[in-house]
């Protein structure tokens, strides 16, 4: 490569859009928390939590912060920008998103910790594989990611998943669809990640009409399916 694979033009339109997306997003999340009376609003408040940093990270990159041209030793990413403010975003929102389901779920405190603790593990060693100008050193480092986010998968399809059903049949089939969401989308980051900042296979516009796709899935889409569909039974209820 003679030139750096940076954003052109159509990235950055696609950063201002899902921007755009996320104010949506965030407005609505605001009317759906406050429409709740005080107890309620604990679910509810940390999707709206997600959408504001969201909203704000997009606002950085589409306006050309939060990124930066990573130099890699390999054939086809050999010079890139890599928007790191992603990774700055991920890393206070998925652990929102999953305090979200696992309250939900109804999994004890320690558990939930041990997830978010992996999901962070996941976030910052995937910061730091992206970053990384070795290309051989980026893979092991993604390996480190991938290994945490197996054991974010599997405190939710296991613990979780039956601590849900002991809250009632209607927590535990709501909780199986978000989890099964979840679990799709979510594999789908690594696969984008792969062929973008990996190995340089998809143009880095291309990368963030993909990661834009899902973010907007896997935050307000998924958060407002996840507090509209909550019935009664599955309220996590702020302290009196
Ligand atoms: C990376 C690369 C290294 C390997 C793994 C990854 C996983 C990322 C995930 C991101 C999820 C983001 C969400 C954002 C907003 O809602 C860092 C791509 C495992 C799972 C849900």
């Amino acid at each position: 490569l003679h030139h750096p694979e940076a954003l052109t033009h159509n990235g950055h339109l696609i950063l201002w859009i899902v921007f755009g997306l996320f104010s949506v997003g965030t407005v609505a999340s605001f009317a759906v928390t406050y429409r709740e009376p005080y107890r309620r609003r604990f679910l509810p408040s940390l999707g709206l939590l997600v959408n504001i940093i969201a909203t704000i990270a997009y606002f950085c990159m589409a306006s050309g912060i939060g990124g930066t041209i990573v130099h890699s030793g390999g054939p086809r990413s050999a010079k890139r920008e890599v928007l790191y403010a992603r990774y700055i975003d991920w890393l206070f929102t998925t652990p929102l998103l999953l305090t979200e389901l696992t309250f939900l779920a109804g999994l004890p405190a320690a558990e939930i910790a041990s997830t978010v603790v992996a999901d962070v593990i996941m976030i910052v060693t995937g910061l730091l594989a992206a970053l990384h100008p070795s290309l051989r050193y980026r893979w092991g480092l993604f390996t480190f990611s991938l290994l945490a986010f197996l054991f974010v998968l599997y405190s939710l399809v296991g613990n979780a998943r039956s601590n849900a059903f002991l809250r009632g049949n209607k927590v535990g089939t709501l909780y199986n669809y978000l989890s099964g969401v979840l679990v799709v989308a979510w594999s789908a980051y690594v696969v984008v990640w792969a062929l973008g900042e990996g190995t340089g296979i998809i143009s880095a516009d291309s990368e963030v009409l993909a990661y834009g796709i899902l973010d907007v899935l896997a935050k307000p889409v998924w958060g407002l399916a996840l507090v509209l569909a909550l019935p009664t039974e599955a309220e996590v209820l702020l302290p009196a």
